[in-house]
């Protein structure tokens, strides 16, 4: 069941040699190793126009994976990075919303489930044919354009000029994107965008949804109709329950049914959630989209993109901050509750600049303790202590590179230059020791899921090579 690694061959390139020379604390020889075979991981999963996260388990084009794998990328494929962001984009709704999978029609229906003929959504977009999912993930691809963007001049004069087309190309995607989340999404009318399934939020069986998604019914029975394909190629003690998953498969039907439409959906739809962890990856979009307008000679666009990250930053705050556990916790809209979970999605809203200082602080103070504490090992996705913290399980205790990267930025960006330094070595050492797994376990670091995954590969390779700090954080 594990995807096949091709024989060492790769040679470190020119700029990768003169970044992997610098000081850190891995040997060079490691850090040597963790290059060549990211490299590779993301040579084997590139699929033509687009790059898969995982051969086997999920043989499509995933949203915010491409973003994490273009920030990647940006290092030693960036006509690539950019092919892969077009390339989704492509399959754009006209009312603005990216699809969090967009089908190869090369793979066949059996191969993923849910696919294509389920979600049966209307051929939108140049890459129709292709068909896509109905839903969304977190909007990431403003923070990749940048950073894929920021590193072209390294690589010569014709691949800053690719970047500039595809910049002014993706710009306005970008911002449509950022609308439909500000519009149809804001389902509490909070200033806040509202996910409708907990694959929306990308941190799938995460313990922040439990609450919420109790008062959804789990017809079991859809599981006869409908075949879980991901048993077939993962272990149970990994992935969601029957019970879960029927749930997802009932509310895919429920959006379903009314065309994927946001109008009033709050009424007749089972689950609506606020997340912090979305709603700070939107804001920290919008402060991408500004050093992108920036950077096209919109000056007045950048300036209305920082307000809203200043205003989806107050609404976090406001809608999702509880005094009590001194953390961020999502927010059932449909009765108000904030979920009582801690889990590493909390803790990402660090990633904002304009923070106050009571929310960084207590973030902070839940980074450092035993329930997230960064050991030798990165952050796991959900708190040690909880009674159902679970080493094995999705979302419910293992260590994600792509969170634990998110998390870094937001030490960066407020000063914390030790702690995002112990962060991205226990990262790099971790995937050092065990490879370019989709996750890990918690205690031991043993690598869990896909064993050659891509987002895990590309930002090894930025944490291998960017020690910057984002332009807008606060001085340290
Ligand atoms: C996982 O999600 C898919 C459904 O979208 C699954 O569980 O089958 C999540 O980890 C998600 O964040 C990720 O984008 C996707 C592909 O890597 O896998």
């Amino acid at each position: 069941m594990h995807d096949e690694l091709p024989p060492t061959s790769a040679l470190v390139t020119e700029m990768s040699a003169e970044l992997l020379s610098s000081d850190h604390p891995t040997t060079a020889m490691d850090r040597t190793e963790v290059w060549n075979s990211a490299t590779r991981v993301l040579e084997i999963n590139w699929s033509g126009d687009h790059m898969v996260p995982s051969r086997r388990l999920y043989p499509h084009q995933w949203s915010w994976d491409a973003a994490f794998i273009a920030i990647g990328l940006a290092y030693v494929k960036p006509t690539r990075a950019w092919r892969d962001l077009r390339s989704l984009f492509e399959a754009q709704w006209p009312d603005g919303r990216v699809p969090h999978i967009v089908f190869d029609p090369a793979t066949a229906e059996a191969d993923y489930f849910p696919g294509p003929a389920f979600w049966d959504v209307p051929a939108y977009g140049q890459r129709a044919p292709r068909g896509s999912t109905g839903i969304v993930q977190p909007p990431m691809h403003a923070v990749a354009a940048w950073e894929v963007y920021r590193r072209a001049a390294a690589h010569g004069a014709a691949c800053a000029a690719e970047a500039r087309t595809e910049l002014e190309w993706l710009y306005p995607r970008l911002v449509a994107q950022q609308r439909y989340l500000a519009g149809p999404r804001d389902l509490g009318g909070s200033g806040l965008a509202s996910i409708v399934h907990p694959w929306e939020s990308g941190l799938d069986n995460s313990p922040a949804w439990d609450a919420a998604m109790a008062n959804v019914p789990a017809d079991l029975a859809l599981l006869t109709t409908y075949r879980r394909r991901d048993l077939d190629v993962s272990d149970a003690a990994h992935r969601p329950t029957d019970e879960d998953y029927a749930r997802y498969v009932g509310l895919v039907l429920s959006y379903r049914a009314g065309g994927y439409s946001d109008a009033g959906l709050r009424d007749r739809h089972a689950f609506a959630t606020e997340c912090p962890s979305f709603n700070a990856i939107r804001g920290a979009a919008e402060l991408a989209l500004a050093q992108i307008a920036g950077e096209l000679g919109f000056a007045a666009e950048a300036d209305a993109h920082r307000d809203r990250a200043q205003r989806i930053t107050a609404a976090i705050v406001k809608h999702l901050w509880n005094p009590q556990t001194r953390t961020f916790h999502a927010r059932d809209v449909l009765t108000g509750a904030l979920s009582p979970a801690r889990c590493i999605s909390g803790l990402v809203p660090l990633m904002l600049p304009d923070l106050p200082a009571e929310q960084v602080d207590g973030i902070m103070a839940e980074a450092r303790s035993a329930r997230f504490g960064l050991t030798d090992l990165p952050v796991p996705s959900y708190d040690r202590t909880a009674a159902g913290f679970d080493t094995l399980r999705y979302w419910r205790g293992p260590i994600w590179i792509n969170v634990n990267w998110l998390l870094r930025r937001g030490l960066l960006v407020h000063g914390f230059r030790d702690e995002a330094e112990d962060l991205r070595t226990a990262m790099v050492r971790l995937v050092h020791r065990n490879g370019h797994f989709e996750y890990f376990h918690p205690s031991t670091g043993e690598g869990l899921g896909a064993p050659t995954f891509s987002w895990t590969a590309a930002l090894a390779l930025d944490l291998l090579a960017d020690r910057s700090v984002p332009a807008y954080a606060r001085a340290a």
